[in-house]
């Protein structure tokens, strides 16, 4: 800076008298006014104080240098007296601005940190119910509503209640079917669970034995529904897996027929499936019925047009139920001459993939969010 006073002694600035000094204060005192003005920031206040107070290069250092110390007797005593205010001065306005960048910075934080009351919250992603467990809950209400109650059993079971009562006795062709999972019993164990006679138990084929146990504890009207997993060695492919989950029901009465079982039936899948919905009985064969049916509904896909999925018959097949075959009366002590009523077993997985069109049922036990997510 060539043009700056403070480079230069007293003399060649044409100051010779306590008044010229005064002025040339004045001046100076100006120059950091206009510049305190115009330099607001917090990084400004440090160029600025390095600028006027700096130890080396300072303008109150040159001032000191080349005003004081070089001055005639005569200034000394008003140039000492000026500078010592002109400091006073400037050390006190930086210290006010130092004081309102800090306010300032405190106030941006306190707005930055202000809640919002009227922001949109975070969403947490919910899980989902499973689509089984809806498919469960769904057919539970739907039983509820009719006056059945809800039971369950056991899964480890014995043959007696998983066949032989069902009216399966050893040998009999219908055990092939049911690809049995038996436990295994280690040497010089205890002997089997009650009614085991000494058989090795079993994961229970379908939720059928519990018909069994329901009628030997319970008198009638008997009316349940029996939600659970069963097991069967099957191969795991798109409709089959090796742990699977039906829902049995059963009701025994005095006075049950053929036609209160078609009538809940026609009921449970238009409830389930929807209004459009129609259904059919076809002849079918289970030891513990009598007569046996397959339940059929008009196919959910093409509204029974006839496509890939029905094979082109416009029907699919649902579940298997019928008449509760005299037989297993026997097996409880119920008095079949008296008492009548119908029993039917759904398979979980498999309404499930016809109501929400699943063409994999494995898809169930992969826990795939995105597949799940799809239920929400
Ligand atoms: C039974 O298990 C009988 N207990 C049903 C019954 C109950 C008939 C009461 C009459 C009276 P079935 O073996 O057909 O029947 O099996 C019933 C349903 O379980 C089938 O319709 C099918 O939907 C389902 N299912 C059978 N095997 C598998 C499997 N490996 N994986 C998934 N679902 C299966």
């Amino acid at each position: 800076m060539t043009n700056d006073p403070t480079a230069k002694p007293l003399a060649e600035l044409g100051v010779a008298d306590a008044q010229g000094v005064a002025r040339l204060f004045a001046d100076v005192k100006n120059q950091f006014t206009s510049e305190l003005d115009v330099k607001q920031s917090a990084n400004d206040w440090e160029e600025l104080r390095g600028a006027w107070l700096g130890r080396k290069s300072g303008v109150l250092t040159r001032i000191t240098d080349n005003w004081l110390k070089p001055s005639p007797p005569e200034l000394k005593r008003a140039v000492g007296q000026a500078l010592n205010e002109l400091k006073a001065h400037v050390e006190a306005a930086l210290e006010t601005r130092r004081l309102a960048i800090e306010a300032a910075a405190d106030q941006a934080s306190l707005e930055r940190e202000r809640e919002d009351l009227s922001l949109p919250g975070v969403i947490r992603a919910l899980g989902t119910r499973h689509p089984l467990r809806q498919t469960f809950e769904e057919i539970e209400k739907i039983f509820l509503s009719l006056g059945y109650s809800v039971v369950a059993g056991p899964e480890m079971e014995t043959p007696y209640y998983n066949f032989e009562a069902l009216n399966i006795p050893e040998h009999h062709p219908a055990r092939d079917n049911m690809d049995t999972f038996y436990m295994s019993t280690p040497p010089g164990a205890a002997p089997f669970a009650e009614g085991a006679q000494g058989k090795p138990l079993l994961l229970r084929t379908h939720t059928s034995p519990m018909q069994v146990r329901t009628m030997e504890k319970q008198q009638p009207p008997v009316r349940i529904i029996v939600p659970g997993k069963v097991y069967r060695r099957d191969n795991p492919d798109a409709t089959h897996g090796f742990i699977f989950h039906q829902i049995e029901g059963l009701a025994v009465d005095t006075d049950i027929t053929f036609c209160d079982f078609a009538g809940t039936v026609e009921y449970f899948v238009r409830e389930f499936l929807g209004p459009k919905v129609k259904t059919r009985l076809r002849p079918s064969y289970f030891p513990f019925t009598e007569p046996s049916v397959e339940v059929d509904a008009t196919c959910v896909f093409c509204g029974g047009k006839g496509c890939n999925v029905c094979k082109q018959s416009g029907w699919i097949e649902l579940f298997g139920a019928g008449m509760v075959d005299p037989a297993v009366y026997g097996f409880v002590n119920y008095d079949p001459k008296r008492l009548s009523g119908f029993a039917f077993g759904l398979g979980v997985e498999r309404l499930t993939q016809l109501k929400y069109n699943v063409n994999d049922l494995q898809l169930y036990y992969q826990n795939d969010v995105r597949f799940l997510r799809q239920f929400a």
